[in-house]
This record gives C-alpha cells, sequence and structure tokens, in this order.
C-alpha cells in the first residue's frame, strides 16, 4: 500500500509501542504498572473510548525528556515512510505531558525536530496539531495555548481530544477563537462517541476546518448535505471505530455510505500501536470488508492530500 498519501488523524502518543514504552521506562528509571511487554500488549483489549485512553495516558509517563518525544517520532516517521506516507499531520496532547512536570518546550522541540529533520531524510513533510484535552478545565487549554509564546510558530493548528461524552464543543468556543487569531488551522474530534449535534456545533462554534472522526454524522440528514456542500473534510479511522466498540465490526463501518453520499473521507490510523495497524493496515481492511478497488483507494489516498495543510505546491508535488 504505498500510494502517495497523507496522514491526517494521528496522535503521536498513540504511536508509543510497548518495546519503546520499557525502553523508555528503562532509561528513565520509571516504575510501570505493567509485568513486561506481553502483559502490557494483553491489555489492548477495550469496551469504549474511556477504556482505551486510560491506559494510553498510563503508558504516556515514560516520555520524560525532550529526546524521548524526538525518539517517539522518529520512530513512527520511519513506519510512515514504510507505508507510503508523504505528509502527516501530528496530533499531541501536551497537557498529558505538562501535568506530570514536563515542560512544553521538550514536548515541542522534541516532535518539531523529528519532524524537520524527516522532510530531508524520509521525504515526509508535515506539522504539529496541538489537542486540547476536552476533559480538563477550558482555563487549562487556555493557559497551554497561552504558554506557547515563540513556539506557537512551530504549531500547524490546534485540535480537541480525549473523552467526547460530557464535554460538548461550546465549552472550547473562546479557545478556538484565540488560535485562529494566532493564525492556527483549527479542528476537531467530535461525533466519535458524541452525537450528531457536537459536529454541527464544531463547525458553528469551533469553525473547524475538518472533524476528527465524525462518524455518527450520517445519523442527520441536513449535516451530511452541509459537509458535502462546504467540502469539509472527515478523517476516519476504521480500525480504531472496531477496537472502540464505534461500530461492531469492519463490515458494518459507515465508510461506504460516507463515501456514497458525497463527503470528503480520509482513511487514518489514529492510535496505531494500540488498534491494530497503521494507515496500510485500515486500508487493506477497508479493502477487504468492501471489495474497494484500486481506483477506490487511490481516490481516498488523494483525498487526504486536499484535505491537508499542506502547502499548495506541495499539493500539486502530491497530485
Ligand atoms: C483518541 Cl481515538 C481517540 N479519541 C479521542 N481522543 C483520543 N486521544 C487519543 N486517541
Ligand atoms: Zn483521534
Amino acid at each position: 500500500m504505498t500510494l502517495p498519501k497523507a496522514e491526517l488523524h494521528l496522535h503521536i502518543e498513540g504511536t508509543l509501542e510497548p518495546e519503546l514504552v520499557f525502553e523508555l521506562a528503562a532509561r528513565n528509571g520509571i516504575a510501570l504498572p505493567f509485568a513486561d511487554i506481553e502483559d502490557l500488549r494483553s491489555r489492548y483489549s477495550f469496551s469504549d473510548l474511556q477504556s482505551f485512553l486510560d491506559l494510553y495516558y498510563a503508558a504516556t509517563i515514560v516520555l520524560q525528556t525532550e529526546a524521548d518525544f524526538r525518539a517517539l517520532a522518529e520512530a513512527y516517521l520511519d513506519r510512515a515512510a514504510a507505508q507510503g506516507l508523504r505528509h502527516v499531520e501530528l496530533f499531541f496532547d501536551p497537557q498529558a505531558h505538562t501535568e506530570r512536570g514536563v515542560p512544553i518546550e521538550a514536548v515541542i522541540d522534541g516532535l518539531a525536530s523529528a519532524l524537520e529533520d524527516a522532510e530531508e531524510r524520509l521525504g515526509i513533510t508535515g506539522g504539529l496539531i496541538l489537542c486540547f484535552l476536552r476533559n480538563l478545565p477550558v482555563e487549562s487549554a487556555m493557559a497551554t495555548l497561552d504558554s506557547l509564546g515563540d513556539r506557537t510558530s512551530r504549531i500547524l493548528g490546534i485540535g480537541l481530544d480525549s473523552t467526547e461524552v460530557g464535554y460538548p464543543p461550546e465549552l472550547f468556543t473562546a479557545v478556538y477563537a484565540r488560535a485562529r487569531d494566532l493564525g492556527l488551522h483549527v479542528v476537531a474530534h467530535a461525533g466519535e462517541e458524541g452525537p450528531p449535534a457536537f459536529v454541527t456545533d464544531t463547525l458553528d462554534l469551533l469553525r473547524a476546518e475538518r472533524i476528527d472522526h465524525g462518524i455518527r454524522s450520517l445519523e442527520d440528514p441536513e449535516l451530511v448535505a452541509r459537509l458535502v456542500a462546504e467540502r469539509i473534510p472527515l478523517t476516519v479511522c476504521p480500525l480504531s471505530n472496531v477496537r472502540l466498540k464505534v461500530v461492531d465490526e469492519i463490515a458494518d463501518h459507515p465508510l461506504p455510505a460516507m463515501i456514497e453520499a458525497g463527503i470528503l473521507v480520509t482513511v487514518n490510523s489514529d492510535d496505531p500501536a494500540y488498534f491494530g495497524g497503521y494507515v496500510g493496515d485500515n486500508y487493506v481492511a477497508i479493502a477487504r470488508a468492501f471489495g474497494f478497488d484500486d481506483p477506490a483507494l487511490a481516490a481516498l489516498a488523494r483525498n487526504s492530500v486536499i484535505a491537508s495543510f499542506a502547502s499548495d505546491s506541495r499539493k500539486a508535488e502530491l497530485a
């Protein structure tokens, strides 16, 4: 699966493979609540989003230094290149780290330097999308944005992730307005577990340029018509939706209906270390489940470039 493509929905902390968890724990002298790699892997069975997030945050404690964040991103970028990715927009969760005392500068500088090197090393362009944890107070999100200082220039945009139900988009209206004023791109998770009204409000109140997941949008025909008319991209993550029981099995995934409706859909891996595969594995899974042929897969790969925040000249290169 080496079609030139972009990945637009990828949590860099969700690429933390068990081997690296234990390597970094040893390096940083951290005691883990898991016996060994096998024990950690045996816990990769989730009942919903929250059960996954609990393990995801537990593993991130091994990330301590700028070098750790750099190593994490380098390992992902190597795998990304092997899967034909030419452009990647990486989500990261600074509050998951600053809450534990890690300076935001270490997080950003480690990730950004790996991305910068990837351009020459691997021919991959990209950027960082800073995600706010929606289950933390909005004051914490605003303080995080304010703390960026001149590192704002190392950020491509902002996003919103973590527990969705109970934390509606309107909580973050002022934070998004500030980010837009700073010239940042804005995206947000919506309609993964939350209702279609969260997608509508994310468009109206946060003015999101893309919706992450958004698969519950199909429950609202008016919303579907709007997504099509306004060409709002949805970054869909099929294997994630199966693992987090948003859908029962891959054959039940609404991806074909979304394409049929005319929505600009992209295929992404979300948290590939936890959900059974990287972006190519997601393409293979949907090809098998839905009998998508090469032109159909190529159309999805093209969508990922169109929906990206790459420059027009880079988009032309990847077309
Ligand atoms: C996430 Cl799958 C998913 N949904 C919401 N927040 C997240 N953070 C990391 N993975
Ligand atoms: Zn996600």
